[in-house]
């Protein structure tokens, strides 16, 4: 290098520092809501609408022997009053169902189905985030399922997990929470593939944008994160990996760098390159909200290899309990700067690369990884950048299976006029309006897929 370019970088170097802050102060002014609505989050308010939950169940004859139940069918409510079907598991031929699925938070109590003669259905509540019953089947009972010393061809039940992720991609800076800078509709399946209850053998994971309401090209990825009181997925649990984008398999990408190993947290995929989620229009908003069937989609397919540590068949539901994981995106293409539902860690790629230097209730601490908390309170608004809504109607006769919303460009999710029982719902520390989302004023919102 020589002087003159030396002498020239300087300024250079000012210029781009200059423009960079004054168009981040900018962006800031322009997305204002239209509207300030007044809300009180409580600080520690994790804005979570779903609870990961232990499913402990056992049965045994009526001289404490063990008898198996093949069908245990998991219900907010008993079905002739209505009821959906949230989930199918069972017990093995010891008598004994452990398993871990989510439910959304405002479900306190379940109803187990069991379908077997003499056996009382029963209503069970859901008590520091697990499900224990213990059945008791009259001896002599044919519960349907060959007992131990038999050929016993016992298998487990394929489920599914649906809902929605809505993203605010100006983090750190405040937002105008429309969370429809990205909103993409997520669909996991859990296939047993012939193992027996509580264990996978395939994860697909479908991810479908229903939005792009930002200004940034954003990137969108995922990790399987450790679940509690769990072993961290590796790379040595999984005998494949495929990733399809837009119905094109992408070559090589089990060994590609999309694919990394975060040791003792998990397995982190990049789905969405910022080119896949790009703008329309360069400095104004890409909202192709409107046209939503042309907006990307992907599906990630996991298979286990059988457990090598604890012996089993697949993987243990148990290991993947941590639904959804850790679903992000990176802003404008910057993999330091990432955005994660509340309480979610970030990436150790991430770590350090973004400086830190605006007001932020984040718990984050420059040189970890540990990210608790991302949202603003800066202001008077103490928002998340990120939020899940779960795709599981579970009030009334509609069928398991709901279309959420997506609020339209700059209407802030806590107005009013777009989900009114959101400031009530965050407000209140999640205690009222659980299922705000099944409330929105339909003229600020946008029906998609
Ligand atoms: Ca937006």
């Amino acid at each position: 290098m020589n002087i003159i370019t030396q002498k020239l970088k300087l300024p250079i170097l000012g210029l781009l520092l200059t423009f960079g802050m004054f168009s981040c102060q900018a962006l800031e002014e322009r997305i204002r809501p239209k509207k300030e609505v007044e809300l009180n989050i409580p600080e520690t308010f994790d804005f979570a609408t779903i609870q990961n939950v232990t499913i402990d169940l056992s049965s045994k004859d009526d001289k404490g022997n063990a008898v198996s139940i093949p069908y245990i069918g998991i219900y907010d409510k008993d079905p002739s009053m209505g009821g959906t079907l949230l989930y199918v598991t069972g017990t093995d031929t010891q008598g004994i169902g452990t398993d871990a699925y989510s439910f959304p938070s405002h479900i306190k109590n379940v109803y187990l189905e069991t379908n077997i003669p003499g056996v009382s259905n029963v209503e069970t509540p859901i008590v520091n985030e697990r499900i224990s019953q213990s059945f008791i089947i009259p001896e002599g009972t044919k519960t349907g399922r060959l007992s131990a010393t038999e050929a016993d061809p016992y298998y487990g039940f394929d489920n599914t997990l649906k809902g929605y992720l809505l993203y605010e991609d100006n983090w750190p800076y405040k937002g105008d929470f429309d969370l429809n800078d990205l909103a993409v509709k997520y669909n996991y399946n859990f296939k047993a593939e012939g193992l027996p209850q509580g264990r996978t053998r395939k994860l697909e994971l479908i991810f479908d944008v229903v939005a792009i309401g930002g200004q940034f090209d954003n990137g969108f990825s995922i990790k399987i994160t450790k679940a509690k009181n769990q072993r961290a997925l590796t790379l040595d649990d999984i005998a494949n990996i495929e990733l399809t984008v837009n119905g094109t398999p992408i070559s090589n990408y089990k060994n590609s760098s999309a694919v990394s190993q975060e040791d003792g947290e998990g397995v982190l995929f990049d789905i969405f390159s910022p080119t896949n989620l790009a703008a329309d229009l360069q400095g104004t908003d890409k909202n192709k909200q409107t046209n939503c069937n042309s907006l990307p989609t992907a599906k990630l397919e996991i298979t286990f290899n059988d457990d090598a540590v604890d012996k089993g068949l697949g993987i243990s539901n148990l290991r993947l309990g941590n639904h959804p994981y850790d679903p992000f995106i990176y802003v404008n293409g910057n993999k330091g700067r990432e955005v994660h539902l509340v309480n979610r860690t970030r990436t150790q790629r991430a770590n350090n690369l973004y400086p830190y230097t605006i007001p932020d209730n984040s718990n984050d601490n420059i040189g970890t990884p540990v990210y608790k908390v991302v949202r603003n309170a800066s202001t008077e608004q103490n928002m998340p950048f990120a939020i899940l809504v779960p795709a599981v109607k579970t009030s009334g006769n509609t069928p398991l299976g709901f279309k959420f919303l997506i609020p339209q460009e700059r209407s802030a999710i806590y107005q009013n006029d777009v989900y009114p029982s959101f400031a009530t719902w965050a407000s209140s520390g999640g205690g009222s309006n659980p299922n705000w989302y099944y409330e929105p004023k339909n003229n600020t919102v946008i029906p998609c897929k």
